[in-house]
């Protein structure tokens, strides 16, 4: 059985997500997505989500490409993560890409970036109903 693993935050989960989701799914026959918590979300990369760990695991585990989801607490527990879980292949979204080359160095892991998905990003989506309820706003003041 090849093992696929992946990390993200998964806030607002849109269709770029999913487009990563079924690409690394693709890849092998078993997914493992580790889920920012948030704690390591705040603490580590100043980011506020909208849903908690627990609503965003909830709609991962929804997803038919999804085999298991377990908790992202630190930058360094990737190289423990692949060696625990026999991972064949780390797949990140190429935003990311040479961050983790150092894995396929240190482990027998192979590591993909695949290209993102362009346009839709959870700040997008953030940016753009801010913008759109300025408008709705003005309107109803008319
Ligand atoms: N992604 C994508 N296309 C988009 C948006 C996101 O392919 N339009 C991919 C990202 O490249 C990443 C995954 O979806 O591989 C999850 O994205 P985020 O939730 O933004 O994850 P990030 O904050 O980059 O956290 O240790 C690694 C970090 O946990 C990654």
């Amino acid at each position: 059985m090849k093992r696929i693993i992946t990390y993200g935050t998964f806030d607002m989960l849109h269709y770029g997500h999913i487009n990563l989701l079924k690409r690394a799914k693709e890849m092998g026959d078993y997914l493992i997505v580790v889920l920012s918590t948030d704690e390591f979300n705040w603490d580590s990369k100043q980011k506020k989500t909208y849903f908690s760990y627990e609503k965003r695991k909830q709609l991962l585990e929804a997803i038919r490409y999804v085999d298991l989801v377990i908790p992202e607490e630190s930058w360094d527990q990737k190289v423990n993560d692949v060696t625990l879980y026999q991972v064949d292949t780390f797949v990140m979204g190429d935003d990311w890409r040479n961050q983790f080359d150092f894995i396929q160095d240190e482990t027998n892991t192979e590591v993909v970036y695949l290209e993102r998905t362009p346009e839709i990003s959870t700040t997008q989506i953030k940016k753009d109903l801010n913008s759109k309820n300025l408008v709705t706003e003005h309107k109803s003041e008319m």
